[in-house]
């Protein structure tokens, strides 16, 4: 990877603790950051990353999200007494105050700082700061919820004020309302901020009107606040990621950030006390994954919540990997968004129709019915349920997640001579590579112990050349199956051939499954078959002959694919979710000659289907498509996709295609429903 992650941490963080007995905030204690740490340093990710110093925020980054006379009362906490600190902390909610706390907040928000300028000046690609206290909660003038200065928000305006940052991105999957984030950026929009929070119809702390999903923003800023409330504790990852695919994801790439922050709290985690939801660890390495595409891969985590110690540092470890550019494990049995997330996402994707052309076609059903009947504040039934939490809190066990073992070779490339590729690829296709076993089959259309070959790939392949390219291809496949090589590229002479060999060989094995992922016109896949070993998403602006059923979707998008928008909708509502949901074991991805694909969408698509299959993605194209080699071969490096611009309104055929589409197949592949209608994942949430 050419360009690092940056490490923001300060032992100095863990100097400050509750000094009092206070059930709300006894689980914000010093290990959280010690043990994520530690766990960092074990996990040999801490050598990996370019370790940045903390600096103390000045006052003037401070007073850039906060009061003067909230500022100058947090400047005198550190000469009070016990009883003072006590007095002083009576008069916010569910935070506290010790001698020390100032100093460690300065730390906090100047970490976060650190971080955008090691960002912003190219030092380093993205990264993390992981510190005490955390910041989403506080609000101009008011510490809340562990927060004293506002982190992220301090850091956002830094961000914008120095460098010049156009449109900012903040992205809350943090278990908690970053109600103080909210309120700092609910009339500005230039900075968009994204929050998902357990809410249970405003039972859930901190309660409050304004989490709800038609809190939009306000003023100019309408359209810029989104905020989804989970009304149920539970949630898993598929709830998650279908939040990412339909919601922010979207709305994300229409307003194109220069800039994304993550308020990466981990209470969202399953086994977290607060949150007592059961997305596991891993799926922070999608939703990190799934953002890194954005802004040219310019992204700041920085640490918020998470108190399951374990799940904690696991999470965070997940994070770190994936901002390094290690791939993500394989999600684990994606079953579809509950229920109650479904209405969430019907709720959400409703309230912001009117301001985000990419949800314009959101369904026009009632949502008052569904979730706005939010609870009475001072409701008989709220103790009672304390009571009931404290005697029902049990330990909830998950498997560790696997560890994130990366092929010693990143990228090869299988490439005729001459053509430029960038360092750090392995050129396969010398002739040791050709397995007899492969020319055989090419030969004679079988192989011992394989199903034989309906078509006879001669044909066209005759020469040696061609024989040595597909034996490459197939040498390069196995050792992507073995996990010897993360990821392939091969100029071909013939790309529908090649993909046919390809797949045959590959969908041959017990085990795999191959997602076929096509863009360009022409007939692909005259053997589609009903196995489920095979999942074919052809992007083309051709009404499709061919017999569609659960395998084979075929995408028509008018006015040929350069029609940016409509192509990057269905990329994120409809392939991402269909993909997740498939889990294969491959991802090909062929470029037809006429594709007809701009070079940065075209990376965009790369980069985000590396999420898939532990990046083992193998890409094929068509001789004369050299000039997009290199940048190809750059993102199955790892490097982020050029950032597209923002988008304009997608063409109302294309959305009426990808629509049609989603409602055909949507009873067949859960994460592709938006609406309660469908039932979802029936599992009493
Ligand atoms: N049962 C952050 O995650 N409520 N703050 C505690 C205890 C306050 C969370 C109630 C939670 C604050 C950054
Ligand atoms: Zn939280």
């Amino acid at each position: 990877m050419r360009m690092g992650t940056a490490l923001i941490y300060d032992e100095e963080m863990t100097n400050y603790k509750l000094l009092w007995v206070d059930p709300a905030c006894k689980i914000e204690v010093p290990e959280r950051l010690t043990v994520s740490h530690e766990t960092l340093v074990k996990s040999g990710l801490v050598d990996r990353c370019v370790s940045v110093p903390v600096r103390e925020a000045t006052d003037a980054d401070i007073l850039l999200a906060h009061s003067e006379e909230y500022l100058e009362a947090v400047k005198k906490t550190p000469y009070m007494t016990l009883e003072d600190l006590k007095e002083f902390t009576l008069q916010y909610g569910d935070v506290y105050f010790h001698p020390n706390i100032y100093h460690c907040a300065k730390l906090a928000a100047g970490a976060a700082l650190q971080l955008v300028d090691s960002v912003m000046t190219g030092k380093v690609r993205n990264g993390m700061a992981l510190v005490r206290p955390p910041g989403h909660h506080s609000m101009r003038s008011a510490a809340n919820g562990f927060c004293v200065f506002n982190n992220v928000a301090i850091a956002a305006r830094y961000a914008k004020q120095t460098y010049g940052v156009k449109r900012v991105l903040i992205v809350d999957w943090d278990i908690h309302h970053g109600q103080g984030v909210q309120y700092c950026f609910e009339d500005d929009p230039s900075v968009l901020y994204f929050s998902w929070h357990r809410y249970e119809h405003q039972k859930f702390w901190p309660q409050l009107r304004e989490s709800d999903f038609d809190a939009v923003g306000k003023e100019k800023g309408v359209g810029f606040n989104v905020n989804v409330p989970w009304n149920k504790v539970g949630m898993q990852n598929s709830d998650y990621l279908s939040v990412f695919c339909h919601v922010l994801l979207p709305v994300a790439y229409e307003f194109c950030p220069d800039l994304v922050f993550v308020c990466a709290g981990f209470d969202s985690a399953i086994g977290d006390p607060e949150g007592e939801m059961c997305a596991t660890p891993d799926v922070f390495a999608h939703l990190t994954h799934l953002l890194m595409n954005l802004a040219g891969g310019k992204l700041c985590a920085v640490l918020e919540g998470g108190y399951n110690l374990t799940s904690l540092a696991q999470s965070v470890c997940q994070t770190v990997h994936t901002l390094l550019g290690d791939p993500a494990p394989r999600p684990a049995n994606l079953n579809g968004p509950c229920k109650s997330a479904l209405e969430s996402l019907h709720c959400v994707r409703s309230a912001h129709r009117q301001n985000w052309s990419c949800l314009k076609h959101a369904a026009d059903l009632p949502t008052s019915d569904i979730s706005t009947k939010r609870i009475k504040l001072g409701d008989e039934e709220d103790t009672v349920d304390k009571a009931e939490e404290e005697e029902s809190a049990q330990e909830v066990f998950w498997p560790e997640p696997p560890g994130r073992v990366t092929p010693t070779v990143r990228t090869a490339v299988v490439l005729p001579d001459g053509v430029a590729c960038p360092d750090g690829c392995k050129h396969f296709g010398s002739t040791e590579d050709l397995d007899p076993l492969v020319v055989d089959k090419l030969k004679y259309g079988a192989v011992v112990g394989h199903a034989p070959l309906k078509e006879n790939f001669l044909g066209d392949a005759e020469h040696s050349d061609a024989l040595s390219t597909l034996s490459s291809l197939i040498a390069l496949a196995e050792k992507m199956e073995k996990n010897e090589i993360c990821s392939g590229l091969a100029l071909v002479h013939d790309v529908s051939m090649a993909m046919k060999f390809v797949v045959q060989h590959v969908a041959s094995a017990p085990r795999n499954r191959v997602l076929v992922v096509c863009v360009g016109d022409g007939k692909v896949m005259s053997n589609i078959t009903e196995d489920g070993k095979t999942l074919v998403v052809q992007f083309s602006n051709k009404d499709s002959d061919e017999q569609k059923c659960k395998h084979y979707v075929p995408v028509c998008l008018k006015k040929g694919h350069s029609e940016v928008s409509g192509f990057v909708q269905a990329v994120l509502s409809l392939l991402l979710p269909l993909g997740y949901e498939y889990d294969p074991s491959l991802v090909l991805l062929v470029r037809m000659p006429d594709s007809g694909l701009s070079e940065s969408v075209w990376l965009q698509l790369t980069g985000l289907l590396q999420g898939l299959a532990q990046g083992h993605t193998l890409v094929l194209m068509q001789e004369g498509e050299e000039a997009c080699v290199g940048p190809t071969a750059s993102s199955l490096l790892g490097d982020p996709a050029p950032s597209l611009g923002q988008l304009l309104a997608p063409l109302p055929e294309d959305v009426q295609s990808v629509e049609s589409l989603r409602h055909r197949l949507k009873a067949d592949w859960k994460l592709l429903q938006t609406t309660a209608e469908e039932t979802g994942r029936g599992d009493e949430n």
